[in-house]
């Protein structure tokens, strides 16, 4: 289940941008339907609560599509995350941490011993246990990523610590909650909250960690958070892409019966 993850850790380390959706609605086909079009999936169990038969399901399509699937988990913790690894995800996002205690903990739960503290008796990571030997969990610590969202003014504040984490992968930006941490709840582009996600990037960058960002489904701004260097960039989900494409086609179908 490695292959894809490592070459998106390439294609990122090459400076590509990449772009994924979110997938909120139980169906796996939805995933398998928006693989092809997209990076990889962002699986969301913070804003949407997903069977863990749901779960499972939509890793299976990732995995048949050779697409990377992230969850982000509702909150952090071993119990949150090790089911979440042990189901196939490729890396796991933490929403909201507040502390560099938060960030180490998710490294951790993210790498087997003795790097970190994953407990062994992965089922799917490792083909149903044919193949979960010393090779299997050199693969899993060298690539399962994990990232944390800096969307909090604690974060913010600790940026020089968390960046310093060992093992940690990815800055992911939360622009509304950050917005909303910054007082201007909403105002995406509000110097303030640019500041802050530029500095975000800096930091980011500067540790050599990998930069992404969620939003709604929002082309303009997605290719302003490419240009301030964010390469991962969530543009939306499942259903964003429902309603939108749902209003443009039928205001352009009453629009052309009215004429
Ligand atoms: C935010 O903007 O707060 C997000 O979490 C986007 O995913
Ligand atoms: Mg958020």
């Amino acid at each position: 289940m490695f292959d894809a993850l490592v070459s998106f850790r390439r294609r990122l380390a090459a400076g590509e941008t990449l772009i994924g959706s979110g997938v909120t609605l139980a169906d796996p086909l939805v995933s398998e339907a928006l693989a092809d079009s997209v990076d990889y999936l962002w699986i969301d169990l913070e804003h949407m609560a997903l069977s863990p038969e749901s779960l499972r399901a939509h890793l299976l399509a990732a995995r048949s599509k050779s697409t990377p699937a992230l969850v982000r988990v509702a909150g952090g913790g071993s119990a949150a995350v090790k089911p979440v690894l042990d189901a196939g995800a490729h890396g796991i996002v933490v929403p909201q941490v507040c502390s560099v205690d938060e960030v180490r903990q998710l490294v951790s739960d993210c790498r087997y011993p003795p790097v970190g503290t994953r407990g062994m008796g992965a089922h799917i990571p490792t083909n149903y246990g044919r193949s979960g030997g010393p090779p299997y969990v050199e693969r899993a610590n060298a690539n399962i990523l994990a990232c944390v969202m800096i969307e909090t003014a604690e974060a913010l504040e600790a940026i020089d610590g968390i960046v310093a984490v060992p093992g940690l992968d990815v800055l992911i930006i939360g622009p509304w909650d950050l917005s909303g941490a910054l007082g201007v709840l909403g105002d995406v582009e509000h110097p303030r909250v640019v500041a802050a996600m530029e500095k975000v990037v800096a930091k980011a960058r500067g540790a050599g960690l990998f930069v992404g960002s969620g939003m709604p489904v929002d082309p303009e701004f997605a290719c302003a958070q490419a240009s301030r260097g964010v390469q991962m960039l969530q543009i939306g989900g499942d259903c964003g892409y429902l309603v939108r494409c749902a209003e443009q086609i039928s205001s352009t179908v009453r629009a052309g019966l009215e004429s």
